[in-house]
């Protein structure tokens, strides 16, 4: 089993979770918070076998779009803002040791 972390821009987040749902594969969304932008996006968990993590990944690409956003963030004083490409997700899977429900 494994487990996949998936940040991904809060405009897919509910198409994503839509469609992952449909596809049979569970998934909790948290609200979470861009360290640079500072703007908030959504965290996506999700507990798979081992043969549903490119099922979920494909979905996840799919349907998470890479946007251009203005930074706030200023390298030096007076700096102009900076547009940032963001996404589409960033997208982490890790093995789980054990997985329970009670
Ligand atoms: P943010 O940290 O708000 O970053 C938004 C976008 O700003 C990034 O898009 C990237 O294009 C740019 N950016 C981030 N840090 C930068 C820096 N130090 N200098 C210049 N540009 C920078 P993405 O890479 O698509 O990341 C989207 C969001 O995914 C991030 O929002 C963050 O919440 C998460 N994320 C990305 N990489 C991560 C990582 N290695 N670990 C944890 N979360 C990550």
């Amino acid at each position: 089993m494994k487990i996949i972390f998936a940040v991904i821009n809060n405009d897919d987040a509910p198409v994503v979770a839509n469609q992952l749902t449909r596809a049979g594969i569970n998934v909790t969304k948290m609200a979470s918070t861009g360290g640079f932008l500072m703007r908030g996006n959504s965290t996506f968990i999700s507990g798979v076998e081992d043969d549903q993590v490119d099922t979920a990944i494909g979905i996840i690409k799919k349907f998470s779009q890479r946007r251009g956003q203005i930074s706030a963030y200023q390298p030096s004083e007076g700096s102009a803002p900076v547009e940032v490409s963001v996404g589409g997700a960033t997208i982490f899977v890790l093995g789980v040791e054990r997985f329970e429900r009670a």
